[in-house]
């Protein structure tokens, strides 16, 4: 089982109505205490004020160019008299030069701009805690009032795609010349992707790239049945993050996307999903939990030795340990 590691914290007496009211400091210690798993009671009190951001994931291969992408993302948004909470969620992963640099060049370009909040998420080398630290930090940031939060992961994992569709706008990054290891990483989150990006057009290979990608999205469509005009087509963009081109029309076909998701009544749709997954992901933990403790010491191991020697199949043990625990 995962279990968060939640280090002892100090306590500051929460007040609800600074966040709401947008008091940075007041909101970076909160979101620390959401990281360590030490904040039901402020979440619980912020939950009924979220629900009003337009949450974008942003995803794809490490040094795709997504957190440049962000950046000028979020300035564009910001002219146009949006907010903007940026989540950087740091894999447990090689790659992590790239994550780094990205956020140092946010932190430059973007610092003291009231309307902006960075936040990188450190990684707990447990995923499942690491995804559920996430979802209670976008929370928090939801309810403070921003109107975009840009969540950006590396999509090289299950459980990293898995954060990124929490989001309801799910922009996927590429870039040409990576290699075949890192193509091969397309196949899945393709299939997540409400907006797709080719980033560094400016680099040999992106023709190339924007053909292949055109044509895998074409046979996924196809592969899912005659398709309903009002289905929405991932657009395919193309752009030069760090020289700022495409950006707009980034900033369009991500707002696009959300009308079309709220002219269609699938924002609901999509919102009673997420909510549902959660509280049967919550309900699970605890469950098993409340069990697992009523369990006298050394079952459960008992009937896992029984299952390894095959004195009992799977769905005995089950039977037995259910039995055992009196459910
Ligand atoms: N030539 C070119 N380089 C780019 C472009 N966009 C980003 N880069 C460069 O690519 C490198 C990686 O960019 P990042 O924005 O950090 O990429 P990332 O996907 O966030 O990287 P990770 O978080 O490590 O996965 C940096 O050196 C950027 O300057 C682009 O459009 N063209
Ligand atoms: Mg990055």
């Amino acid at each position: 089982m995962i279990t968060r590691h939640s280090p002892p914290v100090t306590r500051h007496p929460f007040d609800p109505a600074s966040i709401l009211a947008g008091d940075r400091r007041a909101l970076a210690r909160l979101l620390t205490q959401v990281e360590n798993g030490a904040a039901e009671a402020a979440l619980a009190a912020l939950f009924p004020h979220t629900g009003r951001a337009h949450r974008v994931g942003v995803t794809g291969a490490p040094g795709t160019g997504k957190s440049s992408l962000v950046n000028e993302l979020t300035k564009v948004l910001r002219r146009r008299g949006q907010t903007a909470a940026i989540v950087a969620v740091d894999p447990t992963s090689p790659f992590t030069g790239g994550a780094i640099l990205g956020d140092r060049i946010r932190m430059r370009d973007l610092a003291g701009d009231p309307g902006v909040f960075i936040r990188s998420m450190a990684s707990r080398g447990a995923l499942g805690g690491l995804a559920r630290a996430t979802a209670d930090v976008v929370q928090v940031l939801d309810a403070a009032g921003f109107t975009t939060i840009l969540i950006e992961t590396v999509g090289a994992g299950q459980s990293e795609v898995e954060i990124a569709r929490t989001a309801h706008t799910v922009v996927v990054v590429e870039a040409p010349g990576l290699g075949d290891e890192v193509q091969g990483l397309k196949a899945g989150i393709l299939e997540i992707a409400d907006v797709l990006v080719v980033n560094k057009i400016d680099r040999p290979g992106a023709e190339a790239a924007v053909r292949a990608l055109r044509s895998s999205l074409e046979i996924g469509h196809s592969a899912a049945g005659p398709t309903d005009a009002a289905a929405w087509m991932p657009p395919i963009l193309q752009t030069v993050a760090t020289r700022s081109e495409g950006i707009d029309e980034l900033a369009e076909a991500v707002a696009r996307h959300r009308a079309y998701l709220q002219e269609t009544g699938l924002d609901r749709e999509q919102e009673r999903a997420r909510l549902a997954a959660d509280l049967e992901a919550r309900l699970r933990d605890r469950l098993f939990a409340q069990w697992q403790t009523r369990l006298g010491d050394g079952q459960y191991r008992r009937v896992l030795d029984k299952l390894l020697k095959r004195e009992v199949d799977p769905a005995g043990a089950v039977r037995q340990l259910l039995e055992t625990a009196g459910t």
